[in-house]
């Protein structure tokens, strides 16, 4: 089945670069080694790789702070190395989307290096700058990764801007030098043979006009800057810009990555006039669990209740459906494992509520992503002390929190690290039972989950009834059914209120699916899981009707003209 944009149908995986296959034994995922395992993203179906930043880099956000746009990490290999990714991708017929970081740069990038040389630099302007005020900085904009967002410069005697950490100072989109340099670096990439673009925090580009303190939560010295940067004055403007000189000139998949994105906004910035991005990974579903303390913000233990969740999820299915596209995700290199988080870790459920979580999602409409390991049910990792922790987030948030702040005792905020770090989505791919799980002979960057030997690839291949294969499934429904693209979302009557089990409808007027799932470890019964025609998929040997099991989903099919 072809859809009317080939995106639509398609399925990313993605691929942490530094955490997938080792090849040269220096603990280090790379470029050959991702070669070594394209075998296997294209057995479990997927259609579009999505690579995290493997441009030169100091890495103190590992990637998320480039250096230089059009080479590669030596630790990752050579732009030679990366053709022969691009080749071999292309004759498996899978697509390559790059990762694209250009609300920031790094410190250590040619532009920044020429910027600080002083407010004469021609390339001054490509990045913030800003006077003190009274003395100090310029507002009291907190940054992503703690402390302020505004470094001072000796030199001139002016602060800069960096939402996230210190080495990540943000370009200056106001600057037309600054867009154009961004658009030709694009080009440069979609010529060499690249599909597509994951647009890091695209919607913080437009800076507000005049830059204002925000609001501080209770006992923090910097505020919350995200309403006053995401969806700026300028964004549209900026993305329809960039769509004229790149996604114009070449068949690309984009997808911007959008914190604070209402579906308001998703309505224009993934419009179906295809006149910005094709899509969006919006922020609502995974930032529900956060602290009601705002000053922790995710650091918490809140487990979200399933009405929460299938409303903000039926939210974006309804409001989108006809206008723009969505992105289906549970997981990427920024959130926890979702096994751990909305299912059910524990060894006697986790498989099962693996196939769940997988069912619910990649049935509904949009374009489904995958995270390495997300289709072995990979876990959140056991860390024993920070010294594990390698994400600057984590690290930053303890001491800040913990130690300067005082706003939560360490063993507290090492459970909700244990929770929501990044890491956990961080460690190794679990390739199989030997040392380090396959990933590398050599002592890997970040600790290798304590459970490889149970949970890996190769006993997933090996087992019929695994995950691997249930995601094999969904992914090939995917490509066969229209209805998986095309039918119209609706929830099951009564289920409005149901806070066990999360069944809906879809319906292109061919076809009707019916999927109902499970979100506990209880048997319970539904009227509406009965005998509605035919059972493609199950996450059980046999079908019980209205009974259903621990995590049980599943999925059936029926014309829709009755
Ligand atoms: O993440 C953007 C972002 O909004 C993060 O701050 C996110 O909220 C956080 O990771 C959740 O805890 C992107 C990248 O995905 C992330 O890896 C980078 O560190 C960040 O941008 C800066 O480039
Ligand atoms: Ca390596």
């Amino acid at each position: 089945y072809t859809p009317k944009w080939w995106w639509q149908n398609s399925v990313v995986y993605q691929v942490y670069p530094r955490s997938f296959q080792d090849s040269n034994h220096d603990g280090i995922g790379d470029l050959k080694g991702i070669i070594s395992r394209l075998d296997y993203i294209k057995k479990l179906g997927a259609d579009i790789i999505w690579l995290n930043p493997i441009y030169r880099s100091p890495n103190v956000d590992n990637g998320y702070d480039i250096s230089d746009y059009r080479a590669i990490d030596p630790t990752f290999g050579s732009l030679t190395d990366f053709k022969e990714l691009l080749t071999k991708a292309h004759e498996l017929g899978l697509k390559i989307m790059m990762d694209l970081v250009v609300n920031h740069s790094s410190d250590e990038n040619e532009w920044f290096k020429q910027s600080r040389q002083g407010k004469e630099n021609p390339y001054r302007d490509y990045y913030i700058w800003r006077d003190p005020v009274d003395g100090h900085e310029p507002t009291n904009w907190g940054s992503y990764f703690s402390g302020s967002a505004w470094q001072y410069d000796e030199a001139s005697g002016q602060y800069y801007l960096h939402l996230f950490a210190v080495k990540q100072p943000d370009l200056n989109w106001e600057n037309e030098a600054v867009r154009h340099s961004v658009y030709d670096i694009m080009n440069w990439w979609a010529d060499l043979g690249v599909d597509g673009f994951r647009m890091d925090v695209i919607n913080l580009i437009s800076k507000p006009a005049v830059y204002k303190d925000v609001p501080t939560a209770p006992g923090m010295k910097y505020g919350d800057v995200e309403p006053v940067v995401a969806n700026g004055h300028r964004m549209h403007e900026f993305l329809q810009e960039m769509h004229q000189a790149v996604m114009a000139k070449h068949d690309l998949v984009t997808v911007g990555e959008t914190p604070g994105a209402t579906t308001d906004d998703a309505k224009k910035y993934a419009n179906l006039e295809q006149t910005e991005l094709n899509m969006i990974f919006e922020f609502e579903h995974v930032g529900l669990d956060g602290n009601d303390n705002p000053a922790l913000g995710k650091w918490s233990d809140k487990k979200v209740s399933l009405p929460e969740l299938r409303d903000n999820l039926v939210k974006w299915q309804t409001q989108l459906s006809g206008k723009a596209w969505n992105s289906l995700y549970w997981n990427n290199h920024d959130q926890p494992r979702v096994v751990s988080r909305f299912g059910n870790d524990d060894p006697k459920y986790r498989v099962v509520s693996a196939k769940m979580l997988a069912t619910m999602l990649h049935c509904l409409q949009g374009t489904p992503y995958i995270y390495a390991g997300e289709e072995l049910g990979m876990t959140n990792t056991t860390f024993n002390s920070l010294s594990d922790y390698r994400d600057l987030e984590s690290i930053n948030a303890y001491h800040q929190l913990v130690d300067e702040e005082h706003l939560v005792d360490g063993k507290t905020m090492s459970r909700y690290l244990a929770i929501h770090s990044r890491d956990n989505a961080r460690t190794p791919m679990q390739w199989d039972d030997s040392k380090n799980a396959g990933f590398s002979d050599a002592e890997p960057w970040i600790a290798v989950n304590p459970n490889y030997s149970e949970i890996n690839a190769k006993a997933a291949l090996a087992d019929p009834s695994s995950v691997f294969y249930h995601y094999q499934k969904l992914i090939q429904m995917r490509h066969d059914l229209p209805v998986m693209t095309e039918g119209k979302f609706a929830l099951v009557n009564g289920n409005e209120s149901d806070d066990q089990v999360f069944a809906y409808t879809r319906d292109d007027g061919e076809t009707t699916l019916l999927v109902v799932t499970n979100f506990t470890k209880e048997t319970i019964t539904r009227e509406y899981a009965a005998g509605k025609g035919k059972l493609l998929l199950s996450n059980y040997e046999d079908d019980m009707g209205e009974t259903l099991r621990p995590y049980e989903a599943k999925v059936y099919e029926f014309s829709s003209k009755r």
